[in-house]
């Protein structure tokens, strides 16, 4: 497994749940420092970063770029893929297609968070679930020949009233049928939502891509009370080698956050 820290432009809102808001640079010079292998990077949209330079950077840092996450269209774009207003499902895919676009130049995945939307207050679940199948089929017939993965991350009821369990995410994916649609767990939502945060793991351990980790308060891991020696041993037996990914707050400060998971990660992983 290879340890990653989720990272967003200085001008990200403070609802983006990345460890460090600041310039770019200076994020993946302290990932590196602290031993990191990869940072995610949460856009807003292609044009918040300047690929080539961060090419550079990935270079002299030795990081690899595996996730470009997009919370913040949704939460500061205010796009989603099930509204029922097709000017704004229209800008939302678009929005996806141009972070698409980034995540080829760097080999990344691209995330399916809180941007696929809620089921709208009243109307048919129904109704908005076509509306996201519709959206993923187009979205991942555009990133299958750039060789893009799209990672479905289930998040609790509490931020979102669609797709909360793996479970869930699985049975979706089924209906969306494109293989390059994978899940993403979250261990913060997991702890939420699931009745056993390991058996969930194993049960869908076949469509698994790519992981957040965060403690039960969104803190740091090790600064909460679930059990990630076990979750860790859990992903090893199931044989994961993808990332597991810090996407914590930044408590009591983004430079403590990030080096109390990383030391504590490491002696894990
Ligand atoms: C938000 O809670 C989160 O986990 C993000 O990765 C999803 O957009
Ligand atoms: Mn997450």
């Amino acid at each position: 497994m290879k340890l990653g820290i989720a990272i967003a432009p200085k001008e990200a809102l403070p609802l983006t749940f990345v460890v460090f808001r600041d310039d770019i640079k200076l994020t993946m010079e302290k990932a590196y420092k602290l031993g990191y292998e990869g940072v995610e990077l949460a856009l807003l949209n292609e044009s918040q970063i300047n690929i080539e330079g961060v090419k550079a950077l990935c270079q002299k840092y030795q990081l690899e770029i595996p996730m470009i996450s997009s919370g913040q269209v949704y939460a500061q774009g205010n796009l989603c893929l099930t509204s029922s207003d097709k000017g704004i499902r229209n800008q939302a895919i678009a929005r996806m297609k141009g972070l698409i676009d980034v995540a080829e130049q760097f080999g990344s995945m691209v995330n399916i968070g809180r941007v696929r939307g809620p089921i709208e207050d009243g109307k048919p679940y129904e109704s908005s679930e076509k509306r996201f199948i519709e959206s993923m089929e187009m979205l991942a017939l555009y990133a299958e020949p750039k060789g893009v993965q799209i990672a479905l991350e289930p998040v609790n009821r509490y931020e979102l009233n669609f797709i909360n369990t793996l479970e869930e995410a699985q049975q979706i994916i089924l209906k969306i049928g494109r293989p390059n649609i994978k899940i993403m767990p979250d261990t913060f939502h997991m702890n939420i939502e699931e009745p056993c945060i390991e058996a969930s793991l194993v049960a869908h351990k076949n469509l698994i891509a790519y992981i957040h980790f965060a403690e039960n308060n969104r803190w740091a891991p090790g600064m909460g009370h679930l059990n990630f020696p076990n979750i860790i041993n859990t992903l090893k037996s199931i044989r994961y080698e993808g990332y597991v990914t810090v996407e914590i707050l930044p408590h009591p400060s983004p430079d403590e956050a990030a080096l109390k998971a990383a030391n504590y990660l490491k002696t894990l992983l």
